[in-house]
């Protein structure tokens, strides 16, 4: 059973899709097991986005994330890391399949709505930014019988 971090970005919010995205990966068979909303601070910014610190985009990517609040969300189920980026589409919604969070709702390459964790290992740091362990909720879920 995998988790992923999900963040339902300031331009998602800004335009009223936070449900419609949140609503379209619940729907698919995912598990929330943690959200909140917050205010990204610059540092928290800088430590979720390192791997891009010294590329041409970063600063304005840490002052987009900061600008207004986010959504965090924890998603758990079977191959949720995999699942959710393929729901997601590519980075740039331009290029991103029709069908597709990116590709149906997004503009911009710079604002792009979602993100989401891109491997297992970056998922389980990415939770620990933001999430403690004691806000992160186990429960069960009969249709997960079917699935597991
Ligand atoms: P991802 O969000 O699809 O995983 P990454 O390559 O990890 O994409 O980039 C992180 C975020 O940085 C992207 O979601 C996007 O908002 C922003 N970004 C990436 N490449 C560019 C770019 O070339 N110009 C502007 N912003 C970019
Ligand atoms: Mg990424």
């Amino acid at each position: 059973m995998e988790r992923s971090l999900v963040l339902i970005k300031p331009d998602a919010i800004q335009r009223g899709l936070a449900g419609e995205i949140i609503s379209r990966l619940e729907k698919k068979g995912l598990t929330i097991v943690a959200m909140k909303m917050l205010y990204m601070d610059k540092n928290l910014a800088q430590r979720h986005y390192a791997i891009h610190k010294g590329k041409a985009f970063f600063n304005d990517l840490v002052s987009f994330i900061t600008s207004s609040p986010v959504i965090a969300i924890v998603f758990q189920g079977k191959n949720a890391v995999e699942m959710i980026r393929r729901m997601m589409g590519e980075t740039d919604p331009a290029r991103a399949q029709p069908g597709s969070i990116r590709g149906d709702l997004g503009i911009d390459i710079g604002h792009n709505l979602i993100h989401g964790s891109d491997s297992i290992e970056n998922a389980s740091k990415e939770i620990d930014l933001f999430f403690s362990k004691e806000e992160i909720f186990s429960y069960d879920r009969e249709l997960d019988r079917w699935i597991y």
